[in-house]
């Protein structure tokens, strides 16, 4: 039998993505917090997870590292899909995309004038579709994070940023001034693997659908 591999990255993705592993028999055998592996085994010898930044999850699973991964969508569209099948939406690690200023900034004034706004971001190509559709023009800066901090110190009017309670955008005097796209996190799966293990990784893909009720 092959080795099916896994992509997920630590924190919020793995934790969701344990009970729906559960739901298809598999055990991570290995407590990602505690150890510095970055392959860990599970309870069934032919299955094996890989930790990856989650930005990096499509990347592995498109070029076969991983024959499927569970990847936010946000990654998703900022990677681009291809060699992707996306059999479901596992509705975990849910969030938004948002635009933020500082509290003192009039957003509404700034588009209505058609001023150029300067727009720091992770998501670049989700703010440039976002802003375009708008007719708003801006100087897209590309970060790796700590978005925040970038209307604070002057390097951006707004930033794009994914938003979950909001807390943090309050602990940084920002507030939240269009919701661009809710988020969820998704089942990728590599196409060439999807033909060549067919009947394990189905069996996965079905267990998953029926943990998330899509039976
Ligand atoms: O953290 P790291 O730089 O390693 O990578 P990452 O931020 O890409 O990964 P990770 O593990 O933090 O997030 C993985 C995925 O979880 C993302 O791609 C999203 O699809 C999803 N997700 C869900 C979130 C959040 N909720 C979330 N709140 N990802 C990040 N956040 C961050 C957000 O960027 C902001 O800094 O949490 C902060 C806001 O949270 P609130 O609750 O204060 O609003
Ligand atoms: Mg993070």
């Amino acid at each position: 039998m092959s080795m099916i591999t896994l992509a997920l990255s630590k924190g919020r993705i793995f934790d969701e993505t344990v009970p729906l592993l559960a739901a298809a028999g598999i055990v991570v055998t290995e407590d990602p917090e505690k150890s510095r592996k970055l392959i860990l085994s599970t309870n069934q010898p032919h299955v094996r997870v890989v930790l990856v930044r989650a930005t990096d999850v499509p990347t592995y699973v498109q070029y076969g590292g991983a024959d499927l991964g569970v990847a936010g969508k946000d990654s998703l569209i900022e990677h681009g899909g291809q060699g992707l099948f996306r059999p479901l939406d596992l509705q975990i690690a849910k969030c938004r995309v948002s635009v933020a200023v500082r509290s003192d900034f009039d957003y509404r004034g700034a588009v209505t004038q058609g001023s150029r706004l300067k727009v720091a971001t992770k998501y670049t190509s989700i703010a440039r579709d976002f802003f375009s559709a708008k007719g708003v023009h801006v100087d897209m800066i590309k970060l790796y994070g700590s978005m925040e901090l970038a209307p604070l110190t002057g390097l951006a009017d707004a930033i794009v940023d994914l938003v979950s309670t909001g807390n943090t955008l309050k602990a940084n005097h920002l507030v939240e001034v269009e919701q661009i796209m809710d988020i969820s996190s998704h089942l990728v799966v590599n196409q060439a693997a999807l033909k060549l293990k067919q009947a394990p990784l189905k069996r996965i893909i079905d267990a998953f659908a029926g943990a998330i009720g899509e039976k």
